[in-house]
């Protein structure tokens, strides 16, 4: 991780630098014939104005390199973090949208390390970057190009009245968050309570937000467990416990609901119940694989991977290799889990009528897709192109879909999947290893997390979800407390995921530190995810100790403080848009502190956080201040914030 930062930062200073000669004051406007420039602008009779995005093919001979990026002017930051090209043919090739008739300035950067010209491009700068513009025809009546009303007009684009940005997303998971119907609870024979259905529904969960649960916390979309029907059969985990399809990831009748859950009528009143109370609703779709059981599978199996790949038994971790980049799409994750073949095209396309289907049954916002490294990303394209040409015209708003690539220290692989035609956003594991590293387990310093922030800032070219916990972590409290829990460490003490598990901490400094975590998340851009019952300090080890029942009594004091924090924090974003689609500037730094600053037009929040468990000054904040975390005025512009606080200030 470490050596991960310092690579970053390197590199960050380097092409910084660089990009500071590469911009002449003067440019003579060079139109080249190098790239293709101007393809397809006006295609189909879509409106075109002088500032639509011309699209633009960038080739660069394969001639052995590892890795190319387009580096340029082109988009904010593509000087430090550009756009990775990819191997067609035999050359790296990538096509953006640019500025029409307007010149960028641009290079190559090879294997991380080399900056080239474009050698099929004369054209250069003064600097001696290669240089193009871009010429597409203009087209369109005189409102061509005028936003509809309550479009917001910033990055990436977005359709219809409601703002992603705005969202603060939690994952209720289904069979363990709240059971409005004792009557489908039925658990398999033979299987124990924490791998068994535990009796949660969608009549609980509806329940829930009638009573206004997710409005207190600030909470406007929901993620819910994979909705299609599952087997209620055991079966084998890699743990050696039998296990129950409660989680939902084996789906076998795939258009008919989980009748633990409830039914489609059901559903569909939860959604709307939702959207009555503004909230939006995604689902989990878990388009990976089917369990065997699937009249699916049984009715075509040659829809499906064959378990035996050259003589090899294609089990993911066993014959086939969950990191080979062609194994790891057609491994099965376990032998009674086939995998779907996407390269047969009547497979992809009666799987991706499917997950329309569900769209247009139950009228959800958006997809949480599990797995996604797993499956052909052809099938992601396919649902984006069904998406827009077929919902998005009758919902009048973006469908948000957001991915799973479970990768921390891999961002390129993460951010391949975010773009225009794929997906949305993704779950910003490298983000959450660096937080929950600096603030949680307060290893290295807050430099470290400023200089992670320096470049995570602008790498993802969508609206991704950053998060603490989720249902393959184990409990996020653990982690934060004096003593840092985590899963080696436990298993030194004779923890496990079965038998002696966590218990919820008896002191306060866990929640404090949580508290801390989630001001940074609820602060800065991004969907912030919320783990059922992380927002009161939920124990437990890995999977399934980390999905024990919502706990909804008896909370300790210090499992109030926490849940008020959030509930606060939710309501400070809710009215300040600067902290969810703000510029961010660092304030200050210290080994322990971190000071930023939040800015949207006229709004200016500034954040202060102390990870340290002493009293700490944090410098840069408002000279006159009030905190909205306490309902104080403060001086400033160093603020003092005693241990494991933070403070959420606008100027007075
Ligand atoms: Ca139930
Ligand atoms: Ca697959």
């Amino acid at each position: 991780m470490r050596l991960r930062l310092l690579a970053l930062l390197a590199s960050s200073l380097a092409a910084g630098s660089l990009a500071a000669a590469a911009l002449p004051s003067c440019t003579p406007d060079t139109l080249t014939g190098a790239p293709d420039g101007g393809l397809g602008g006006a295609g189909g009779g879509a409106c075109t104005t002088t500032d639509s995005p011309c699209p633009v093919t960038f080739h660069l001979p394969l001639t052995g390199q590892k890795s190319v990026e387009l580096r340029g002017d082109f988009q904010p930051g593509a000087w430090t973090m550009g756009v990775p090209m990819s191997i067609d043919g035999g050359e790296w090739r990538t096509t953006i949208g640019v500025k029409n008739n307007t010149p960028i300035h641009y290079k190559f950067f090879v294997d991380g390390m080399t900056w080239i010209t474009d050698p099929a491009n004369q054209a250069s700068d003064m600097a001696g970057n290669s240089v193009t513009t871009a010429s597409c025809p203009i087209t369109g009546g005189p409102d061509c190009g005028k936003p509809d009303a309550g479009v917001d007009a910033g990055p990436p684009p977005i359709i219809g009245s409601y703002d992603w940005r705005q969202s603060v997303m939690y994952f209720a998971f289904i069979d363990r968050f709240n059971n409005g119907d004792p009557s489908n609870d039925a658990p398999v024979s033979g299987i124990e309570g924490p791998a068994n259905y535990q009796g949660g529904d969608y009549a609980g969960l509806l329940a829930k937000i009638n009573e206004g649960y997710f409005d207190t916390l600030g909470v406007n979309t929901l993620w819910l467990t994979v909705p299609m029907d599952n087997p209620s059969v055991a079966g084998a985990g890699s743990d050696g416990h039998p296990y129950s399809a409660y989680h939902g990831y084996w789906p076998s009748n795939l258009d008919k609901v989980e009748e633990h859950f409830g039914t489609l009528a059901l559903l569909k009143q939860l959604v709307d119940a939702a959207h009555k109370k503004g909230i939006k609703v995604l689902f989990d779709y878990a388009m990976n694989h089917v369990h065997e059981s699937s009249p699916t599978y049984k009715d075509h199996p040659d829809w499906f991977w064959p378990l035996d790949y050259n003589g090899k038994y294609c089990v993911c971790g066993q014959g086939c290799d969950w990191n080979d980049s062609y194994e790891q799409k057609r491994c099965w994750f376990t032998p009674y889990l086939p995998d779907w073949n996407f390269t047969v095209t009547e497979a992809r396309a009666f799987s991706v009528s499917n997950a329309v289907k569900w769209i247009t049954d139950t009228g959800i916002d958006g997809f949480r897709l599990d797995a996604v490294k797993h499956i052909e990303t052809v099938w992601i394209s396919d649902l984006r192109t069904r998406v827009t040409t077929e919902i998005e015209p009758k919902s009048k708003q973006h469908f948000y879909m957001v991915g799973e690539t479970f990768e921390s220290g891999n961002r390129d692989l993460v951010r391949k999947y975010v773009d225009p035609s794929l997906l949305d956003g993704q779950f910003d594991f490298p983000l959450r290893a660096v937080v929950v590293e600096k603030l949680l387990r307060r290893t290295g310093s807050m430099f470290d997390l400023d200089g992670f922030l320096a470049s995570n800032d602008g790498y993802y070219p969508g609206i991704m979800s950053t998060f603490l916990g989720n249902h393959d972590i184990a409990r996020i409290i653990n982690t934060a407390m004096d003593d840092p829990w985590d899963a080696w460490a436990a298993a030194d003490k004779g923890y496990s995921n079965w038998g002696k598990t966590p218990q919820l901490p008896t002191m306060k400094s866990p929640f404090e530190r949580l508290a801390v975590a989630f001001t940074f998340l609820l602060t800065t851009k991004g969907i912030p995810l919320i783990y059922y019952g992380d927002e009161i300090g939920m124990p437990g080890a890995g999977d399934p100790d980390n999905r024990r029942f919502m706990q909804w009594s008896g909370y300790s004091d210090n499992q109030l403080f926490l849940r008020g924090q959030i509930e606060k924090l939710g309501q400070i974003r809710k009215a300040h848009p600067a902290l969810w689609r703000g510029t961010r500037t660092t304030a200050s730094v210290t080994q322990d502190t971190y000071g930023y600053v939040m800015t949207d037009g006229t709004d200016v929040v500034s954040i202060a956080l102390n990870r340290g468990d002493t009293t700490a000054a944090v410098a840069g904040m408002p000279a006159k201040g009030h905190d909205l975390l306490t309902d104080t005025d403060i001086s400033g512009p160093s603020v003092t914030l005693p241990p494991r606080t933070a403070m959420v200030l606008v100027a007075k």
